[in-house]
This record gives structure tokens, C-alpha cells and sequence, in this order.
């Protein structure tokens, strides 16, 4: 369907866990993401349907959202604007502009979770910004924050200070990522609140071109930030994500040492599965998923 390596004409670049990436051009690289789903960090053996049309037709819909904000990387999505041996993977497939990539993860968070709970049970502190004492796990912070990281080739990705990210990157290219990714952020989680999700936390990457700072990646989805059911928060817990929570769920209930291979998932945990990052979509969007691949299928 869409496994790593064999789309015709083009050359296969790089993989992740989820998404695959290939040369177009000298100017444009092809962005798909499939339907296999991590958790634990390991990739399950099952894959979960439209899970890949879930993300790429987020992120469109985010990158259009933003676009008076700043340029991004979006060249096509329509059946039509896809390199001819990719035109079966629309509404799953990115043509995206190629960009200097910025060696840095540009993450927001407006609720401690994840590494920043860790990082504030050891220090007090998250990424070098001190917070008020007292806060619990997924506790909403006074104010969003930002905690850029370095992209680690394996395992996690490590948090940095902001001045670690202006040696690496130059103080004002740093400090205009501070503020696009605080404000990309907040409308994130403005946007979702009103329809009913919360937005714990977000990674954004960003690149150059000609000079010009782009958004790149997949935005505002859930394989690259935290969205929690509105209802289901509570402090001092660890919130079930939207889109993870049966397959988390079930895995803890497994005998498993988290080491690959993960044990297969029963069919229900799989549609259940499916049927959550469809109304993740849904919710968030507005509309059906299917008129999503309808449009991109159409043309
Ligand atoms: C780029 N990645 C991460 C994503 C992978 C790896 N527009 C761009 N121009 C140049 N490079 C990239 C992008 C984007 N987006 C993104 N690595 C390079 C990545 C998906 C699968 F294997």
C-alpha cells in the first residue's frame, strides 16, 4: 500500500516511523504518510485505515489557517499536482517545496506533560524557564511556553535552552521561531478548544528558503502534538490522548516488554482506533474525511 521505498519514478529519501519521503525534483520532495501508528515508541505490526489521509488532510487544513501567519512548504495535494507515480496516494501524499532544513524541534506547550513534567519534577524548571511551584502532571501552565529540542537520529529528542538554540541556529532566526511557533500554538488551541479538544503541546519544524524562514512538516496533528478530549482532563493524571487511548489502553493490559515486536492488535482495537483519528479530523476540521478525500482525489 504504502510501504517505504517502491513509489514509482521516485527516488526514496528517508523514512520515519510514519512517514515516507522522496525525491520529486531539485526543488520539491514527496511527503506521505501511511497508516502505520507507534506507540510506546515501537511501530505497531498493524496499521490503522485512513490514518495517513487523518494527518496529511490536518495539516492542509492547518497550513491554510496559517497562512498569513508564515509561508510554508505545501506545493500540491491534489491528485492532479502529484508526480504521475504517486497519483494513487492523494489525499495521504504532500508535494512539498525543499527546503534548508533548521536543525531544531520548535515545540509549544500549554499544559505539563510528557518531558516537560519530567524535566519539571527534576528542576523546577522546563527547558531553562522556571515555573511556579506546586503544579501537577497536565496541569495548564500560567502561560504557553516554549521548549525548543535537538532531533535526535535515535531515541528521544533532547530538550534545549533557547540560548543552546541560538548558537546553533543564529539569535534571530531563534527568536522569530520563538514567536511564530508561540503563535501557531496559541490558534492551535484556540481553534481546538472551541471544539471540544485541548492542545496540550505541539512540535513544529522549520526551514529556509531563499532567506525566508517556512513552516515545514506535518502541523497540528496528532502524531506531532498532544490533543486531549476537553472531558476527559484532570490534573495529576496522565489525560488519555484523542487518538491512542484504545491502543495504549489495551497494550498495558498485554504482557509486553515494550521491545518490538508489539503484540497484534484485536480487530476492535484497531476500528476503534480508526474511528478516533476520523473524528479527530472531523471535529477539528469541520467536515466529513471523506470530502477531504474526495477533493484530493477528484482532480
Ligand atoms: C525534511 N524531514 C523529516 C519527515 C522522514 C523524515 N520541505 C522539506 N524540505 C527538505 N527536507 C524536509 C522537508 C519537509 N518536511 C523533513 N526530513 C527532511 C521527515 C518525514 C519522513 F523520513
Amino acid at each position: 500500500m504504502t510501504t517505504p521505498g517502491t513509489l514509482e519514478g521516485l527516488r526514496h529519501l528517508a523514512s520515519g516511523k510514519v512517514r515516507d519521503l522522496y525525491a520529486v525534483d531539485d526543488r520539491h520532495l514527496l511527503l506521505v504518510a501511511s497508516d502505520r501508528i507507534s506507540a510506546f515508541d515501537v511501530v505497531l505490526d498493524d496499521q490503522v485505515p485512513a490514518k495517513g489521509e487523518v494527518l496529511t488532510g490536518l495539516t492542509r487544513f492547518w497550513l491554510e489557517l496559517l497562512g498569513d501567519l508564515v509561508p510554508n512548504h505545501l506545493a500540491g495535494w491534489r491528485a492532479s499536482e502529484l508526480p504521475a507515480g504517486a497519483r494513487h496516494l492523494a489525499g495521504r501524499a504532500m508535494l512539498v517545496r525543499r527546503l534548508q532544513m533548521l536543525p531544531v524541534e520548535c515545540v509549544a506547550r500549554g499544559y505539563l506533560a510528557g518531558s516537560g513534567w519530567k524535566d519539571y519534577q527534576a528542576t523546577g524548571a522546563v527547558c531553562g524557564i522556571p515555573l511556579p511551584r506546586g503544579l501537577r502532571q497536565a496541569d495548564r501552565l500560567p502561560a504557553p511556553i516554549f521548549t525548543p529540542a535537538t532531533k535526535a537520529q535515535t531515541g528521544h529528542d533532547q530538550n534545549i535552552s533557547e540560548a543552546e538554540m541560538a548558537e546553533r541556529i543564529g539569535a534571530g532566526i531563534a527568536a522569530h521561531l520563538r514567536e511564530l511557533t508561540l503563535e501557531v500554538y496559541r490558534r492551535g488551541a484556540d481553534h481546538a478548544a472551541r471544539r471540544g479538544i485541548l492542545l496540550a503541546d505541539t512540535k513544529l519544524e522549520f526551514g529556509l528558503l531563499d532567506g525566508e524562514v517556512v513552516l515545514a512538516d506535518e502541523v497540528l496533528t496528532p502524531d506531532s502534538s498532544r490533543f486531549w478530549p476537553a472531558g476527559g482532563w484532570a490534573p495529576d493524571s496522565s489525560p488519555p490522548s484523542f487518538d491512542k487511548q484504545y491502543v495504549r489502553d489495551w497494550l498495558e493490559r498485554q504482557t509486553w516488554d515494550m521491545t518490538p515486536p508489539a503484540p497484534r492488535l484485536p480487530p476492535d482495537v484497531v476500528a476503534g482506533t480508526a474511528a478516533r483519528y476520523r473524528e479527530c479530523y472531523e471535529r477539528l476540521v469541520g467536515r466529513p474525511l471523506d470530502a477531504w478525500l474526495a477533493e484530493a482525489r477528484r482532480s
